[in-house]
C-alpha cells in the first residue's frame, strides 16, 4: 500500500510476522498482545497481558442498506442528498466555479489520514484512514427512512435551506421521487410545537396500538432489504430529540419487561424505543444520533442476547468537539477549569423542537457530560468531593435559543475561565459559527462506514497458546464510535471516555492493529537517541 494509493481487498499490505490472509475466505488475521497495567486497592500495579486473534472480512458488501429515522429533516435530506451527489456526479456552483466531487470534508473516514510510520529520513508516512482496509464508499449507501411528514425529498431539502440554491435545482430530479414512509407519532415526546409537520404517520394518536406499530416497522425493515437486495441494513435516529424517559422497574429495566410494557401501551414507551427494538429483532445495527435515552436498560439486554450492534448517543458536531478537546488542552497543561459558560442559538427545526423545556434537558444532559472524564482524571485540580465540594467540578452552564434567522446556521459561544497560579486568570472565548446539518451529515456517514466495518471483525482469546476456533463478535455497545456522540453509551461498569484525543487513538491504533502494526507512539528515538 502506498500513501495515496486506493488499496483493493487483493492490495492491502500487512505485516507478515503478526498476520495471514487467507485467501480462500478472503479474510485477514492478525495476532495482537493487549497490555494493560492493573492496579489494586493498595496501589500496588501489575502488568496484565492478553493475546488475541482479530479477523477482518476483506469482502466489503456490494451496498449498505441505511434507514434513517426523520429522514426529510436537515440531517436527513442532507444525507439523501449527498449519496445522491455522490451517485450521480451532480455538479453545484461553490461560489466562482462549478465542481462535482468534492471531497466530503468533516468526515473523518473520507477526509483524515492516519500514521503509519517513518521513512528513511525519519518524516512521519500517512494514509488515507479509508485504505487502511476496505471500508464502504458511502455512494454504495442506499438511503430510505421514515419521517412523520410526507413532504418529498426535493421538497424537504427546500424546506431544509441546507443546501445552495443551484445544487437544490439539480438535484431534484434525482430525489424527488422518493417519499419517506409513514412513522410513528406519540405526541408526547417531542416538542408541541412539531403538530403542524404531523401527516404521514401510521397509528392512531387517540388509540395507541404500540405492539402494531413495532410489527410494522420491523416490516418496513424486512421489506426494504428485501427489496433491495440487501445482506445489511443500518438504522440510525436522526429525528427530532424526543424528552428522555422515565426508567421504571417493571417496564423497561429487563427485556421481558419492555416488550410486555409494548404490549401494554405503556405511556413511557416511545418512539424511538420502538425503532431501537425494531432494529434489534431484525438483526440490524442502531444508532441514536439524538440525545433522548433510547437505551434503557431493557434495550440494551435485548441487543446483548441478540448480538446486535448499538450505538449513541447524540451526533457530537461543533460546539461539544471543541470542548471535549479544550478541556482536555486546559488540565493537560495543569490548568484549572473552574466554569465554562456556552450559548447557543440556531433558527431550524432542531432549534425550534430544543425550545421546548423537556427536550432541552435531553440535549442539556448530553452537552453537559463531555467534560466529566477530563475531571476525574486530574485529583491535582479536582481533589476529591470529600475536601471542599467547590474545588471538585466546573460550573458548566448550557443555554440553546431558537432564533429562526440564522436558519441552520447554529452560533455557538463559549467562555471558558481558568485559575493561573498565584491567583491568576484566563479567560477563552470562542464564536463559532457552523452551518450545523454540513457538520452532522459526515459525521453520520462516518457513523455508518465504521459500523458496517466492525460488524465484519471477529476476534477469539488465545490462552497458553491454544486459541478457541469460536471467533467472537463485538460487545454490543459499540463505544469505538465514541468519537462521533457527544455522550457516549457505555458498557455497564465502564465510564464513558469523552475526550477526542483518546478516542482517536482508540480508533487508530485498532486499525493498526489488524494488519500488525504496534499501537501508535510518539518516542521518535531515530531523532532523539544517538
Ligand atoms: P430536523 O428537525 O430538521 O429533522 C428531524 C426530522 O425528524 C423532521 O423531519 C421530523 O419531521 C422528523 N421526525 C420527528 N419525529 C419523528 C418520528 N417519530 N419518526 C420519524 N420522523 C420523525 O432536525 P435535524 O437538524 O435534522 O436534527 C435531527 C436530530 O439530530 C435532532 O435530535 C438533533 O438534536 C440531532 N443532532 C443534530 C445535529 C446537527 O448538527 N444538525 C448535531 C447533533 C445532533
Ligand atoms: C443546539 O445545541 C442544537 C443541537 O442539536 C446541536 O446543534 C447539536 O447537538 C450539536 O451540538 P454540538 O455541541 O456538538 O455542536
Amino acid at each position: 500500500m502506498t500513501a495515496t494509493s486506493t488499496p483493493q481487498p487483493a492490495d492491502i499490505k500487512f505485516n507478515p510476522k503478526k498476520c495471514s490472509l487467507d485467501k480462500d475466505t478472503n479474510e485477514l488475521t492478525s495476532n495482537y498482545t493487549y497490555e494493560n497495567i492493573v492496579f489494586d486497592e493498595n496501589n500496588q500495579f501489575d502488568t496484565i497481558s492478553t493475546n488475541y486473534k482479530f479477523k477482518v472480512d476483506l469482502s466489503k458488501p456490494k451496498s449498505l442498506g441505511i434507514l434513517l429515522v426523520g429522514l426529510g429533516g436537515n440531517n436527513g435530506s442532507t444525507l439523501f442528498s449527498t449519496v445522491k451527489c455522490l451517485q450521480n456526479n451532480i455538479s453545484f456552483h461553490n461560489g466562482k466555479f462549478n465542481t462535482t466531487k468534492e471531497p466530503l470534508y468533516g468526515s473523518m473516514t473520507q477526509c483524515s489520514t492516519i500514521k503509519l510510520g517513518v521513512d528513511a529520513q525519519g518524516n512521519d508516512v500517512f494514509v488515507p484512514f479509508k485504505d487502511i482496509l476496505p471500508m464502504m464508499d458511502p455512494s454504495n449507501f442506499i438511503v430510505h427512512g421514515w419521517d412523520i411528514n410526507n413532504s418529498n425529498m426535493a421538497e424537504a431539502i427546500e424546506r431544509s435551506q441546507v443546501l445552495q440554491y443551484d445544487l437544490i435545482q439539480n438535484l431534484k430530479p434525482f430525489v424527488e421521487k422518493t417519499r419517506p414512509m409513514p412513522s410513528i407519532y406519540y405526541p408526547d415526546f417531542i416538542a408541541l410545537n412539531q403538530n403542524d409537520r404531523v401527516n404521514n404517520i401510521s397509528n392512531s394518536t387517540q388509540d395507541p396500538q404500540k405492539w402494531q406499530d413495532l410489527q410494522r416497522i420491523r416490516n418496513d425493515i424486512k421489506t426494504f432489504k428485501h427489496e433491495n437486495h440487501l445482506d445489511q441494513v443500518i438504522v440510525l435516529w436522526t429525528a427530532n430529540t424526543e424528552r428522555c424517559v422515565e426508567i421504571i422497574p417493571g417496564i423497561n429495566d429487563t427485556s421481558e419487561n419492555i416488550m410486555a410494557a409494548i404490549k401494554n401501551n405503556h405511556q413511557e414507551i416511545s418512539p424511538s424505543n420502538i425503532f431501537a427494538i425494531a432494529s434489534i429483532l431484525e438483526g440490524a445495527p442502531y444508532i441514536n444520533g439524538s440525545p433522548q435515552n433510547t437505551f434503557v436498560p431493557g434495550i440494551i439486554e435485548l441487543a446483548e442476547s441478540r448480538n446486535v450492534l448499538i450505538a449513541g448517543d447524540d451526533l457530537k458536531t461543533g460546539q461539544t468537539k471543541l470542548k471535549s478537546v479544550m478541556m482536555q488542552y486546559l488540565v493537560d497543561a495543569g490548568i484549572k477549569p473552574v466554569s465554562i459558560a456556552s450559548y447557543n442559538h440556531l433558527g431550524n427545526n432542531d432549534g425550534k423542537n430544543l425550545s421546548s423545556h423537556a427536550q432541552f434537558r435531553s440535549k442539556e444532559i448530553s452537552k453537559a457530560s463531555v467534560i466529566d472524564d477530563c475531571i476525574d482524571s486530574n485529583k491535582i485540580l479536582y481533589p476529591d468531593i470529600e475536601l471542599k465540594e467547590k474545588d471538585n467540578h466546573v460550573d458548566h452552564c448550557i443555554v440553546i435559543k431558537y432564533v429562526p434567522a440564522v436558519g441552520d446556521s447554529k452560533v455557538a459561544m463559549d467562555e471558558y475561565y481558568s485559575e493561573l497560579m498565584l491567583g491568576g486568570h484566563n479567560r477563552i472565548s470562542i464564536h463559532n459559527v457552523c452551518e450545523d446539518s454540513l457538520l452532522a451529515t459526515p459525521i453520520i456517514i462516518d457513523l455508518l462506514v465504521m459500523t458496517e466495518f466492525f460488524s465484519r471483525i471477529k476476534y477469539t482469546k488465545v490462552v497458553d497458546g491454544i486459541e478457541s476456533t469460536d471467533f467472537n463478535e463485538f460487545y454490543p455497545i459499540l463505544t469505538f464510535l465514541s468519537y462521533w456522540l457527544k455522550a457516549p453509551l457505555t458498557r455497564s461498569g465502564f465510564k464513558p471516555i469523552n475526550s477526542l484525543n483518546r478516542q482517536r487513538l482508540a480508533l487508530e491504533n485498532f486499525l493498526r492493529l489488524l494488519i500488525g502494526l504496534p499501537a501508535n507512539d510518539e518516542l521518535r528515538f531515530e531523532e532523539r537517541l544517538v
